[in-house]
Parts: C-alpha cells; sequence; structure tokens
C-alpha cells in the first residue's frame, strides 16, 4: 500500500501515516497554503521531477533484480500472474480487491470530497487523486468541476458524426468511434508533429487528457439522447455543477439519488490495476505515441467485449430473461436450474468470476450498500440479491471458475434500471465514461516517466517446445 506522494496526508492534516520525508520549498508551501494549489498542472510540475528521479535511483540500484519466473501455462493463460507492467494509480489485490491509490474504496468514499448535501464521493476527487497521489480538497476538487465544465465543447464535426450514426450501430462502437474523430482537437499531436521535446510530452498528454474527460459526458449524452430521446437537445453545460451533475442533466434525469449514484458509479469503475483489457490497451496504444484519443478509443473497443465491460448490459440481459421466464418470485430451486442451464449451455454467467480477484468485488459491494439504502424493496435488487446466495455454490460445484464471487458488472444495471434507465445496451458506455479518469491519470504518467514502446517477445509453439526442450510430435 505504498503510496507515492507521501506528502499528501500532511498536506490535507490526516492523522496517520509518517513523514518520512524532507519537503522542499515548494511543498512547504503545499503544507502552509493547500488552498493556493487547486491547478492539477502545477501540483504535477512539482512532483514529476521528483517521481522521475526516485524511479532512476530504483533502476539504477536494483533494474537488475529478478522478480519472478514465467511459465509455459502463464504464455498460454493470458499472462495472468505474469508482472510485466508499471501501472501507477491503482493496485489490485486478488482478496482485498481495488486500492486507489492506496485507497480501498469505503476510505475513498469516506475522505474524498463531496458534493453540497451529498454523501457519494464525486470522481473529481478520485481523479486528483489517482493523479497526484494526494486526497484533494473540497477547493481542489470543485476547480476541477469548473476545468471540465471549461474544456466540455465538442467540435462540429464530432455532432455531425454522432446524428449520423444508424440506429443500430451498438452505443459502444459509436462512443469509440466519436473518440477517435476527436483526435482532430488532439494538443499532443499538434505539438508532435512540430517536434516538441519529449521533456514536454507530459504536459500536452494531460491537456488532451483534461479535454477529453470533459467532453465525453456530453458525447456520451449525445448518444444517449439519439437512441433513446428522439435525438432530443443536451442542453448546456452548467459551469456551477460537478462533472455527474451535468452529465445527468444532459442525459435528462433530474432525480438527485440518481446523480449521487452517479458520482459514486463514474467513481469505482474508473481504475483496475493495469492489466485488464482496457487499461493495458490504452497503456499499449499510448506507448506508440498514440495521443490520448487514439489511446482511449482503442481501450473502448476492449472495454466493449462481453467478458470486460459489456458483461453489465449481459447481466441484465440474463436477468430479465430469467424474469421473463420464471415471472416475478423466484424460488431458488427453479433459479439453481436456470444457473445450471446457463452453464450447461456452454455460456458463462455474467458478472460473476474475476480474472485477479478471488472475493466479492468490493465494488459490487458497494452498489450493495447502495441499493439497501435507497432501493431495498425492488424485485430486480431482490433478484440480484438472491443470485449472490446461489451463484457461488453453483460456480463452486461446476468447478471451473477460480473466483464464483460476483464482481462489479452484477450490480450495476440493477441499480441503473430503478432510476428509469432501462437501455441495457447503453451501460458499458457508461462505464467507458468512467474508465477515463484511471487510464488517462496513468497515460500522463507513462509520458511524464518517458515508458518506452511496448513490445514484449512473443513465441511460436514450435519456437516454445525448443525453448523447453519438449517432442514436437507430442
Ligand atoms: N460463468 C461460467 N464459467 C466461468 C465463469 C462464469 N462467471 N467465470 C469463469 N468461468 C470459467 C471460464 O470460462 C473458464 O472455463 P474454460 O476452462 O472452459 O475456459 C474457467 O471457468 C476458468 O476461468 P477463470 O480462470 O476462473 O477465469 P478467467 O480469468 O479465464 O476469466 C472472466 C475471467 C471475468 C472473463 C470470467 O470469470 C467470466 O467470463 N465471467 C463472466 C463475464 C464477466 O462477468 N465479465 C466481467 C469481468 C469484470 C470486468 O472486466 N468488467
Amino acid at each position: 500500500n505504498a503510496r507515492p506522494f507521501r506528502g499528501s496526508r500532511k498536506a490535507l492534516h490526516l492523522p496517520h501515516g509518517n513523514q518520512t520525508h524532507n519537503p522542499g520549498i515548494f511543498q512547504t508551501l503545499i503544507y502552509c497554503f493547500p488552498v493556493l494549489l487547486q491547478n492539477l498542472k502545477d501540483v504535477l510540475t512539482d512532483l514529476v521531477p521528483k517521481e522521475q528521479s526516485r524511479i532512476k535511483n530504483f533502476k539504477a540500484q536494483y533494474g537488475k533484480t529478478n522478480i519472478g519466473s514465467i511459465t509455459v501455462d502463464m504464455i498460454y493463460g493470458g499472462m495472468r500472474g505474469m508482472k510485466g507492467l508499471v501501472y501507477e494509480t491503482s493496485v489490485l489485490d486478488a482478496d482485498e480487491g481495488i486500492r486507489f491509490r492506496g485507497y480501498s474504496i469505503p476510505e475513498c468514499q469516506r475522505l474524498l470530497p463531496k458534493a453540497p448535501g451529498g454523501e457519494e464521493p464525486l470522481p473529481e476527487g478520485l481523479f486528483w487523486l489517482l493523479v497526484t497521489g494526494q486526497v484533494p480538497s473540497q477547493e481542489q476538487a470543485s476547480w476541477l468541476s469548473k476545468e471540465w465544465a471549461k474544456r466540455a465543447a465538442l467540435p462540429s464535426h464530432v455532432v455531425t458524426m454522432l446524428d449520423n450514426f444508424p440506429t443500430n450501430l451498438h452505443p459502444m462502437s459509436q462512443f469509440s468511434a466519436a473518440i477517435t474523430a476527436l483526435n482532430s482537437e488532439s494538443s499532443f499531436a499538434r505539438a508532435y508533429s512540430e517536434g516538441v521535446n519529449k521533456a514536454k510530452y507530459w504536459e500536452y498528454i494531460y491537456e488532451d487528457s483534461m479535454d477529453l474527460i470533459a467532453k465525453l459526458p456530453c458525447v456520451a449524452a449525445k448518444i444517449y439522447r439519439n437512441l433513446y430521446r428522439e435525438g432530443s437537445s443536451i442542453g448546456a453545460i452548467d459551469s456551477s455543477l460537478d462533472w455527474s451533475h451535468n452529465f445527468t442533466n444532459m442525459l435528462g434525469y433530474s432525480d438527485a439519488t440518481f446523480t449521487e449514484l452517479m458520482r459514486l458509479y463514474l467513481t469505482i469503475h474508473s481504475d483496475h490495476e493495469g492489466g485488464n483489457v482496457s487499461a493495458h490497451t490504452s497503456h499499449l496504444v499510448g506507448s506508440a505515441l498514440s495521443d490520448p484519443y487514439l489511446s482511449f478509443s482503442a481501450a473502448m473497443n476492449g472495454l466493449a467485449g462481453p467478458l470486460h465491460g459489456l458483461a453489465n448490459q449481459e447481466v441484465l440481459v440474463w436477468l430479465t430473461a430469467l424474469q421473463k421466464e420464471m415471472g416475478g418470485e423466484v424460488s431458488d430451486e427453479a433459479m439453481r436450474d436456470y444457473i445450471w442451464n446457463t452453464l450447461k449451455s456452454g455460456r458463462v454467467v455474467p458478472g460473476y468470476g474475476h480474472a485477479v480477484l478471488r472475493k466479492t468485488d468490493p465494488r459490487y459491494t458497494c452498489q450493495q450498500e447502495f441499493a439497501f439504502k435507497h432501493l431495498p424493496n425492488d424485485p430486480m435488487f431482490k433478484l440480484v440479491h438472491q443470485l449472490y446466495k446461489i451463484v457461488p455454490n453453483v460456480l463452486l460445484e461446476q468447478g471451473k471458475a477460480k473466483n464464483p464471487w460476483p464482481n462489479v458488472d452484477a450490480h450495476s444495471g440493477v441499480l441503473l434500471q430503478y432510476y428509469g434507465m432501462t437501455e441495457m445496451n447503453y451501460y458499458t458506455v457508461l462505464f467507458g465514461v468512467s474508465r477515463a479518469l484511471g487510464v488517462l491519470a496513468q497515460l500522463i504518467w507513462s509520458r511524464a516517466l518517458g515508458f518506452p514502446l511496448e513490445r514484449p517477445k512473443s513465441m511460436s509453439t514450435d519456437g516454445l517446445m525448443t525453448l523447453v526442450g519438449a517432442n514436437k510430435s507430442g
């Protein structure tokens, strides 16, 4: 749980964590006048050289240290457990779940700034934490709200493009295509073509990332309105509101609890360390110095897969079919049979299992808590809760899945449908808006730290067999 930039707790006068380094003059100013540092770029400008030199020293001392071995199973098994990436913003523990810069989800819920009168964390605060390692002040989070409101406008060619998509094009395909087209706005691509010094890459990646995060709710809302609200206008951004509130307004929802849900949703889906398909994709594509728009749209194509982000859509489709077949109240026995039928027909139970996690996903747990608080009697929530008691035992009995417990996607759709968002095909777009916070925070650091082009060695089966001295005829 190492926290990379250890000034943070002292800066906010948090009670725990020992100071083990000598703050420089800039850092001292942070301690005395935290309110001065509302501009995220200023904070980063201070942090980047410190982190560059920390890693340089680490590599100089330990660069040749062996940290594990690679087996043939790992290569055929989707590189599970292979340590092969540096990813700073979050780390996933198989039993405990995700920690964002060292902070668990309950800690983030407690410590991150909230909207006035709200109880859920603001995604702005989470982004600040992911980028800097520091829990932001209320002022810093609202600086981000205002900054994103300022940068939200879409270029007209993207609006035209979205308006011209056929209604049978999946919302995720529309989302990804629009993000690719937004690269007309890339300040990194422009600066690179003008020969910018490598040392300045991160500054342009920062600008593009901020612009992209600001624009994503507008793109997502436009897709929603075009597909499900007869192309009605998303309205204008209100610079006095936070990012999530503007998003729910643009989607056309006025229930304050739905906005609270969106704050929680956009916070918890943001990041899940570096090896998952969407984070790894943006990391890989970004390493070719493709700009943040191109890197992030590539990530969205990965998120659109049913084993990854599309699972939230799949869960609701599966649950709705269950309800249609079985009616309102379903007995445990009938539910067991339904689950077994899914497995026997060669399909997965969506929302269950995970490549890394081995316990219930804390992102599931916090959504469950939200449901207990706000919709305890919703029939679909009751169904989800009933499944939680039955699916793990069935998966254990089948004996294949390494993790029989629910992941984030088992719960999210049920909350959304309760507030009237019943368009299941759209759910992964919301996941995508949130995922930008994590992968773009990392992209800024990847360029600041000068990570090279990603290029692992691949092997043919014959080559592998020769390497291990196997008999090639089988
Ligand atoms: N239902 C049925 N079978 C499952 C299963 C599930 N929920 N989860 C795993 N299995 C099966 C696998 O398909 C695999 O079968 P095989 O040996 O016939 O190929 C076997 O159990 C071993 O798989 P594993 O090592 O436990 O999982 P994995 O790392 O290969 O895959 C995941 C992880 C998430 C793709 C898988 O658990 C799954 O398909 N879950 C359902 C889809 C889902 O919810 N995805 C969302 C994940 C979270 C996210 O990214 N948003």
